[in-house]
């Protein structure tokens, strides 16, 4: 399968669904380009190539540390089941792996333990278009009574991951949603907190960006985004990259661990949608240039980075406020807008 000038590497089973299709023939309603591939435990992961990153042995229980290491969620790999993530991401010259997995999440509602996201039916949609492809989820995961889903948007214009993750409260009663999100980093002891988006280099809950950096040079500098302006933080972060983490959160002490959690207060059938970034850079100068384009949303919508995204979706997204008035045209609401002014004024 051949899009634009990105290059797909699909397990043996897709490639035969995919030729399959093909032969259909033209009168196949599918989507250009979307294809649902296999992420199963048990098999090879999906590997994509985009935007300069090479992501890789995309499927399910590859997520472990830091997240099966927090309160509530069992003592070790063994007693928490591991999640839905990316193993693999490679960036730069140095080819060494990034991470030690990579975009999952856990979830807890209420007093449940924090369970790991699993993609159900063990497979994702992945879509390719000029702005990037996306690897989204296809039948939430019904988690304690939240339907949870994680999507990847992996740019093709900059080295820039989005992820994702939707939670809608299935049940009759207002539920207090925790999300646990983060990485154990592959620079390990060697991890260093370069930057942060107060302008100095030291952690502060306000920061809505990090970077982290590898003392020894080796490994790309990480940018870790957060939240938007004026959106909702993390209540708590057990693990920042190159600060020391330890007790309560950890038994050991680390330097390697970033892991972010954040408090959703979902009413019956609401949704609500947590969204962060991950971009890679060669250089510390590089990963600050490359910030400004985490500013606000109109620097996201300008960079390409919300594309894929509804209206719905974005307004729905807690640790992102709303665009500014001024800014509505540029997500194709100025109608909207101006409509709901009219009915304003009628009443
Ligand atoms: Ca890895
Ligand atoms: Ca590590
Ligand atoms: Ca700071």
């Amino acid at each position: 399968m051949k899009s634009n000038n990105k290059t797909f590497t699909l397990n043996p089973v897709i490639r035969s669904l995919t030729a399959a299709c093909a032969i259909g023939g033209m009168g196949l309603a599918m989507p250009a380009h979307a294809t649902i591939v296999d992420v199963s435990a048990s098999g090879l992961g999906q590997n994509l190539n985009v935007g300069g990153v090479r992501y890789e042995v995309i499927k399910n229980e590859v997520v472990n540390s830091p997240l099966n290491q927090l309160p509530g969620a069992g003592p070790n790999a063994l007693g928490a089941p591991r999640g839905y993530g990316i193993d693999n991401v490679f960036y730069g010259s140095n080819q060494n792996d990034i991470f030690s997995a990579v975009g999952g999440i856990r979830v807890k509602s209420g007093s449940s333990t924090l369970d790991s996201f699993n993609q159900q039916t063990n497979t994702v949609n992945i879509t390719s278009t000029a702005a990037g492809t996306s690897v989204n989820t296809v039948s939430p995961q019904n988690i304690n009574g939240i339907n949870t889903s994680v999507d990847y948007f992996m740019s093709a214009t900059s080295p820039t991951l989005r992820v994702f993750g939707s939670f809608t409260n299935t049940t009759g009663n207002e539920i207090i949603v925790d999300v646990a999100y983060g990485s154990n980093l592959g620079s390990n002891a060697n991890t260093v907190l370069q930057a942060a988006s107060s302008g100095d280099a030291a952690f502060q809950a306000n920061d809505r960006w990090l970077v982290s950096g590898d003392s020894t040079g080796t490994l790309p500098s990480l940018t870790f985004v957060r939240f938007g302006p004026n959106g909702q933080m993390a209540y708590a972060t057990p693990g920042i990259p190159g600060v020391t983490s330890g007790p309560p959160y950890f038994t050991n002490s680390q330097l390697d661990y970033y892991a972010d959690m954040w408090s959703l207060t979902l009413a019956p059938g609401a949704t609500k949608n947590l969204m962060w970034f991950v971009q890679f850079n060669d250089t510390l100068n590089n990963a600050l240039t490359g910030a400004s384009a985490f500013a606000n949303r109109d620097s996201l919508s300008a960079a390409g980075l919300l594309a894929g995204l509804t209206l719905d979706q974005q307004f729905k997204t807690a640790n992102w406020a709303l665009p500014e008035p001024g800014s509505l045209a540029l997500f194709g609401i100025g109608a909207l807008a101006a409509f709901v002014e009219r009915r304003k004024r009628r009443v």
